[in-house]
């Protein structure tokens, strides 16, 4: 299974360490595409055009290929928003994680995306990111 996991980058990277943790629980299931989204070194900076467009290109043509996205949405991102669009589109199933203790609110056009079946918001707290994930990969496994 061709997993791709969306986190934010330039929108910023304070919830580096639970991407981390998503990512290792993600490979249990299959071969996540974007692993690197929860590397310590890769940061907010740089911006170039050439580079911009071969990584925008890049990273749709590994949303077309994958089979489900799991996205971690606590932190605003207007690149995992724009992903999320996208996999909608392409009728990809989403998984969104979300942590209502950041005292943040989750955008309306995020969790209002949830009343289409093959794309789920789940709040959670830090402890519970891996059991969530395990218990989202067995319910769909049975489908
Ligand atoms: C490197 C250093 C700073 O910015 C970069 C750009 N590198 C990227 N490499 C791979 N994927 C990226 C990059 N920038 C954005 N993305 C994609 O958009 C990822 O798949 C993330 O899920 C999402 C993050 O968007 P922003 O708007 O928070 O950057």
């Amino acid at each position: 299974m061709n997993i791709y996991f969306c986190g934010s980058i330039r929108g910023g990277r304070q919830d580096v360490n639970i991407y981390q943790r998503i990512v290792k629980k993600l490979q249990q299931y299959g071969k996540v595409l974007t692993e690197h989204i929860s590397y310590d070194s890769l940061s907010e900076k740089g911006e170039d055009a050439v580079l911009d467009k071969a990584i925008h290109d890049r990273d749709v043509e590994w949303l077309m290929m994958s089979d489900v996205i799991v996205a971690e949405v606590t932190q605003p991102s207007l690149g995992v928003g724009y992903e999320l669009g996208r996999a909608v589109e392409m009728k990809k199933r989403v998984l969104c994680l979300f942590r209502p203790s950041s005292g943040k609110v989750l955008s309306a056009m995020i969790r209002g995306a949830s009343t289409n079946s093959l794309f789920h918001v789940q709040d959670y707290t830090e402890e519970e990111v891996e059991s969530f994930l395990e218990k989202y990969f067995d319910s769909i496994k049975k489908n």
